[in-house]
């Protein structure tokens, strides 16, 4: 005889992911509302584990965030400036390039580069930034510009999205960083960003810069008004755009931080949001090659915890980030290679260095280079 407790539907989402068969929106929204954590970790832990084995990757990188003066006002950004506000700035050439120097003497392998809308700046002077550090750092990868960017390019300028995103690469663009993307419903967004690229634009966005070759990450802002069929919501959009283009690597759920928003009111995730999040979210997206616990977002405890509930990614050293931080992160600037390593370690996995695109990489004293793919190991 069974039990009258028992969970049918969770015997059924089991069956599926040890078959490796696709979970449905009703799964996704039965598994935040009635599955206890330590299943949560089991079965995501298999998927992760199917997908990247036993390695859990960093890269060594650093944010540059050229301007934080911003036309829209989403609810929930602390980074953002009015144009003539004291805290606004816009970093001049000379900075910008200092940046990518230091970066570069550091050994960094990828530079993530995101900013504000600005009122009164030019779209030329977006394609400058990349051009001038590609052209002085050819090595460094740039993981530039999140669609709400492109969309705002797109408006600058009147030419479509795909023509920006070509001429981007033609100077030096890496790929597409997975910021912007919020929460795509718009019950969600048109309350916390309505003014900006809608989720459609978003996805889009990303589709054509999948076609020209280009790959991107994915995000989910989480814990603020949304509800748990919102974010199942979400997280379904971003795999049917995936069976359709296979360019995502990365998915990385951002937990909402409300010190110096419009939404402070609101408390931060519990860790036990965050845990769960993770944990869904890996088993949501079977075609996802990467999940990432941003330490600088989860805080470095929970991110090592998150490495057995479906995350296979620290992300990086991450040197000066500002947007989490205006929001009251606690998080350090900045992790040594040697901590993070440590910290894969401690949590029973094996630290494997990545460029942005998932490819091995190899240091000798200062110098590294590229070895084997990684993605093929997680497809
Ligand atoms: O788009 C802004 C979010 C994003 C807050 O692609 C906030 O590898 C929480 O996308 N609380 C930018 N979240 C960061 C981002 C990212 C980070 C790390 C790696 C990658 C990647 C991408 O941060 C924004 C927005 O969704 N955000 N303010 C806040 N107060
Ligand atoms: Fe501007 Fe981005 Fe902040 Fe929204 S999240 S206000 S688009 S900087």
């Amino acid at each position: 005889m069974q039990p009258a407790n028992r969970d049918v539907r969770l015997s059924a989402i089991r069956d599926k992911v040890e078959a490796g068969q696709r979970l449905s929106f009703e799964d996704g929204v039965h598994l935040y509302e009635n599955v206890d954590l330590f299943t949560l970790s089991e079965l995501a832990n298999l998927v992760r584990e199917r997908k990247n084995g036993n390695n859990a990757y960093y890269n060594v990188n650093t944010h540059l965030n050229p301007t934080n003066v911003c036309v829209y006002r989403c609810t929930f950004c602390a980074f953002r400036a009015d144009l003539k506000s004291p805290k606004g700035y816009v970093m001049s050439d000379a900075q910008i390039l200092e940046r990518a120097a230091e970066a570069d003497r550091r050994g960094a392998t990828e530079l993530h580069i995101v900013g504000g809308l600005h009122h009164q700046l030019p779209y030329e002077w977006y394609l400058n930034v990349v051009r001038i550090i590609h052209e002085a750092h050819p090595r460094l990868h740039l993981k530039a510009y999140t669609a709400v960017e492109w969309d705002w390019f797109q408006r600058l300028t009147g030419r479509p999205t795909k023509d920006l995103l070509a001429e981007f690469k033609a100077a030096g663009l890496g790929s597409l960083p997975g910021g912007g993307a919020e929460i795509f419903h718009p019950e969600v967004r048109d309350k916390i960003c309505e003014h900006k690229a809608d989720a459609a634009s978003w996805l889009r966005i990303h589709r054509e810069a999948h076609r020209l070759g280009l790959r991107s990450n994915a995000t989910m802002l989480y814990g603020q008004i949304e509800e748990v069929r919102h974010r199942v919501d979400h997280l379904v959009r971003l795999r049917e755009l995936q069976d359709e283009t296979g360019g995502f690597q990365t998915f990385i759920p951002l937990a909402f931080h409300p010190d110096n928003t419009n939404l402070s009111h609101i408390p931060k995730p519990s860790g036990l949001l965050d845990l769960k999040t993770m944990a869904v979210s890996r088993l949501m997206l079977d075609n996802f090659p990467h999940v990432k616990a941003y330490w600088v977002m989860l805080g470095i405890k929970t991110a090592q915890v998150a490495l057995s509930f479906g995350a296979d990614d620290l992300d990086g050293t991450v040197v000066h980030e500002k947007i989490y931080h205006d929001a009251g992160s606690d998080s350090p600037q900045e992790l040594s290679v040697e901590e993070i390593r440590r910290l894969i370690r401690e949590a029973g996995r094996v630290p494997v260095e990545r460029d942005t695109l998932y490819n091995e990489v190899l240091r000798e004293d200062s110098r590294w280079s590229t070895g084997r793919s990684l993605q093929l190991l997680a497809n």
